[in-house]
């Protein structure tokens, strides 16, 4: 008995040596350097690239890209220095106040709340009514720079720094790749928007902001480097470049208000959640038409954000739950039908047939019909390496998580609905028997403490 109990303590006291040593290895401490180029930053840096964005399954070294660019304007404009703030401590700020939904950030302006001298100014989208050429790209970004703004530019779905402006060339930094060329190095025509933000002090087209001077090689070498301190913010605000909507797919960035006429004057039909998906017919100012819940009204599209041309049309397959409160499933085409199921968020189903904005989604013996503007396409069936549930390059207890938290659902999910997509569940068969259970876990747990 005695015995038990002393090997019990010798047991309980290595486990928690391990749980020290182990805390400690993964938060892969390293030494920060006054001198660091924030140049040099990618998402994937192993100091931050398996940080969380909320409680979504993307990290940082998937989809951080706009957290790391705006880490780096931070530095760059002077705000902040590379010893006090990186990519990591953003995201870290960015989770203390909720700032993600579903992996995407809420709000640009939340980096005051971190930076207070670094603000967010506004969006210049590009679609079909501007469409992004060199020329007009270059002179946007001319013009924003010359009213003090400092910018990240969507080139695509990936956000980057606009760090440099030298005659034609406009240099990036980049979170993803070793790139410095916008227009060498990104295609013009898939740009969607440039993000514009104020700084301590105005930009000006020096080589690198003072904080990180000594580490920096530059092929810059023609630019002037006077005044980059003594220039001050102008006490009234910056002209804002104005905004032209056009008709296309929007999607809500809050809680709008769906009225019946395109101003504030008019009477509230329904609230439209966050995350959907809107076809806008016609535009008002900065109002557009949109038939939501079967009801023909108005949006104020300052609230959202240009996805695509018009049509917005529905494909059969995999679709996400995006809205928080879930996604309900009727016996027919309209919501004053009987509710079969509520489907929660984030979970997946499958979409056989579509219907106008309705979608045929199987459940055991059942079929009901879910409102795709409250869901997600999931999109092509993603390539998952074996293991790696969550796609982001590694096998980690992340993927554990996933898979016993897959497992814990199955037992009170109906069929037709999971938590895991089909690429997903592929990957988590790690033992590749089949079938995904318990013997998983046990690969897992093996593969991960052994390695
Ligand atoms: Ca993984
Ligand atoms: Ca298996």
């Amino acid at each position: 008995m005695q015995k038990k109990v002393i090997f019990k303590s010798i047991l309980s006291f290595l486990l928690m040596i391990l749980i020290v040593l182990c805390n400690f290895t993964s938060l892969g401490l390293r030494p920060a350097y006054a001198t660091e180029d924030y140049r040099t930053w990618r998402q994937y840096d192993t100091r931050w690239g398996t940080i969380h964005l909320g409680d979504s399954t993307d990290t940082m070294a998937k989809y951080g890209c706009a957290i790391t660019a705006v880490a780096m304007l931070c530095v760059r404009s002077g705000a902040a220095t590379a010893d006090k703030l990186n990519p990591g401590t953003v995201v870290n700020y960015c989770n203390s106040i909720n700032g993600f939904s579903n992996g995407a950030l809420m709000s640009w302006s939340f980096i005051t709340g971190l930076v207070p001298t670094v603000k967010f100014v506004d969006s210049m989208y590009y679609d079909s009514g501007n469409v992004p050429t060199k020329e007009k790209v270059l002179a946007d970004i001319k013009n924003a720079n010359s009213k003090g703004y400092y910018m990240l530019c969507n080139v695509g779905g990936h956000f980057v720094l606009i760090d440099n402006i030298v005659n034609d060339n406009v240099y990036i930094a980049d979170p993803g790749y070793d790139r410095e060329l916008l227009f060498s190095d990104y295609d013009v025509s898939q740009f969607e928007s440039l993000k514009f933000f104020t700084g301590p002090k105005l930009p000006t087209n020096n080589t690198v902001s003072t904080d990180v001077t000594t580490t920096v090689t530059t092929t810059n070498t023609s630019v002037t480097t006077s005044a980059t301190t003594t220039l001050m913010i102008p006490t009234q605000a910056a002209t804002v470049p104005p905004k032209a909507y056009s008709t296309g797919v929007y999607k809500s960035m809050s809680v709008i208000n769906h009225r019946s006429g395109p101003s504030t004057s008019y009477s509230i039909n329904e609230t439209i959640p966050y995350g959907i998906k809107l076809n806008i017919i016609e535009i008002s100012g900065n109002w557009g038409k949109t038939v939501y819940d079967g009801v023909t009204g108005w949006v104020c599209l300052d609230y959202t954000q240009y996805v695509s041309e018009l049509p917005l049309q529905y494909m059969t397959g995999e679709y996400i739950v995006s809205l928080e409160n879930g996604a309900d499933l009727y016996d027919s085409q309209t919501s004053n039908a009987n509710l079969i199921y509520n489907i929660k968020h984030n979970y997946v189903v499958n979409v056989n047939e579509t219907s106008g904005v309705w979608g045929k989604v199987k459940m055991g013996s059942n079929s009901g019909w879910v409102n795709l503007e409250q869901l997600e396409y999931a999109g092509e069936d993603k390539a998952c390496q074996k293991g790696d549930i969550n796609a982001d390059g590694s096998i980690d207890k992340y993927d554990l998580a996933a898979l016993n938290l897959y497992l814990k659902s199955v037992n009170e999910l109906p069929d037709g609905v999971s938590m895991l997509r089909k690429s997903e569940l592929k990957a988590a068969d790690i033992n590749e028997d089949g079938v995904v259970d318990n013997n998983d876990v046990l690969s897992y747990l093996i593969l991960i403490c052994i390695g």
